[in-house]
């Protein structure tokens, strides 16, 4: 790391030079009412601001005991740091640097899961925050149901007090407090799924039934599930981001995050416990998030996962250089304009063309180093909510599904697992080894792969594999990306589609 600067730290956080922003409140007065579970940099750069904006407006209860489900890297970074890290927003305007101190307590659940349960039991918690990642919910991506077959989750069933799964853990905690007579939280999913809070609430649920039937009937009944739709654009950071951000900063930051200006939160409204005065730093409280949820699964996450697959077959390392592209940039925004736009039922008073706007100046964003292979990631748990759900209902009206096949297609040929130039492709996903197999006793035929791809029935449910409207179209454009590469593809379906 950076070499002889000393470490950032509640010792040396008087040295910063006077323009950082940093915690300005007494830090040692504040107390946890938030258990954050799966804290990656998302939750550092998103809710975790949020917190500090309330906790700096004097909202002592709310400081974050920040849980992490596997790695143990953020608290090995973070503990000498006393949990501050810095949030550096960046655009082509320059850089912001903000010393954030929300997180007060670190747990790694897999060193100590009783230390996770023991801090999720304690009444000063009021509200357990989640970004787990799609697959951390282990469900059924198609139909939202939990995979009771997922070895987490026969795991936890066996031995209900050493949990490893989200739901696991929170099963648990609620069990346990209920038994002790103190309020449940609520539990508020901040991870990119349709109606993420009554997700949760059936995963979850279902799974405390199959041990206690009367604790799983309390979650689906007793607690709160708001949900929530949370967006901002947050890059993997790099040894080299480290580096050069801990040399701006003037003190070694181990764990910095690196994000964009725009940040967008929008939670309904459930909170029996109370909570910090969100709708004073930005957010938007609402009593429905589904149509803001659906927008943003549909324009941005479809939009991104489009030019990630693309993108990274095309050659591009990341989404700025993808969109600097400019058949690529005209695919995306008819992918939006002319496919996804139709299907969506707006929130009210929404300027919808002002977002899709600004969405194709964020993917431009040249200050960010978003990774198509980054987003490319766990592609089985994010087609359904990004891309089928929008070319059912486009089919259902018999509607065009050109851009929305192609970005379907280009997934198929990722998890094919070998890229343009016969180099391996490092697919990450929790049904890599399965698609690849697929792909593999298929080639070189492209009706065979998207044939037997889709029958992979977790992704694309029991009815698209015997749509002809849909497996047409997506035959069709994995045999032009075969035949002549993505870059001419896309060349070839924006000019015309
Ligand atoms: C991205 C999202 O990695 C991905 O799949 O599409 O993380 C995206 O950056 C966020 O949802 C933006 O809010």
């Amino acid at each position: 790391m950076s070499g002889s600067l000393p470490r950032l730290s509640l010792r040396t956080i008087g040295t910063l030079r006077p323009d950082i922003r940093r915690p300005d409140y007494d830090i040692s007065a504040i107390s946890a009412g938030i258990v954050h579970l799966g804290v990656g940099a998302f939750h550092r750069a998103h809710q975790a601001i949020y917190v500090e904006d309330a906790l700096a407006a004097g909202e002592r209860r709310w400081g974050i005991v920040a849980a992490s489900l596997r790695h143990t890297s953020t608290r090995d970074a973070l503990a000498p740091q006393d949990g501050l890290y810095t949030l550096a927003v960046n655009s082509a305007e320059g850089e912001q640097l903000r010393v954030i101190g929300a997180l007060r307590g670190l747990i790694v659940a897999p060193e100590n899961p009783a230390a996770l349960l023991a801090a999720l039991a304690n009444p000063t918690i009021r509200i357990v925050t989640l970004t787990v990642t799609e697959k951390g919910y282990c469900h059924d991506p198609a139909t939202g149901e939990l995979n009771e077959d997922h070895p987490d989750i026969r795991a936890d069933l066996s031995t209900p007090s050493r949990p490893r799964s989200t739901t696991g853990f929170l099963a648990e905690a609620l069990r346990i407090r209920r038994a002790a007579g103190t309020a449940p939280f609520s539990i508020v999913s901040c991870d990119n799924l349709p109606a993420n809070g009554q997700t949760l609430r059936r995963v979850l649920a279902r799974h405390a039934s199959l041990s206690d039937p009367d604790l799983g009937a309390f979650i689906a009944g007793e607690v709160a599930f708001p949900s929530t739709m949370i967006d901002r654009i947050v890059p993997a950071a790099t040894n080299t981001d480290r580096a050069d951000l801990s040399q701006r900063l003037g003190l070694s930051d181990a764990w910095p995050v690196i994000t964009e200006p725009f940040t967008q939160w929008v939670i309904e409204d459930d909170f029996p416990q109370g909570r910090p005065r969100f709708e004073e730093y930005g957010a938007e409280l609402v009593r429905d998030v589904a149509p803001y949820e659906t927008m943003k699964l549909r324009l941005l996450n479809a939009s991104h996962s489009t030019l990630a697959y693309l993108g990274y077959l095309a050659g591009y390392e990341t989404i700025a250089e993808t969109v600097g592209n400019k058949s690529f940039a005209r695919l995306v925004a008819g992918l939006m304009d002319e496919e996804m736009g139709p299907t969506l039922s707006l929130p009210a008073g929404a300027d919808v063309e002002a977002y899709k706007r600004a969405l194709l100046e964020r993917f431009r964003n040249p200050a960010l180093r978003h990774r198509t292979w980054q987003i490319a990631m766990d592609g089985s748990q994010k087609l359904p909510q990004r891309l089928l759900a929008g070319a059912r209902e486009r089919i259902a009206v018999h509607a065009p599904i050109t851009r929305i096949a192609l970005g379907v297609a280009a997934w198929m040929r990722y998890v094919g697992g070998i890229d343009e130039k016969g180099a391996r492709i490092d697919v990450r996903d929790p049904y890599a080894a399965r698609l690849r197999a697929l792909v593999d006793a298929a080639r070189p035929d492209a009706g065979s792969i998207v044939a037997s791809l889709l029958r992979v029935r977790e992704i694309f449910g029991d009815d698209l594999a015997e749509n002809r409207s849909f497996s047409e179209p997506v035959t069709s454009a994995l045999e032009l990306l075969l035949r002549v590469g993505a870059r001419e593809t896309v060349r070839q379906v924006s000019n015309s589609a």
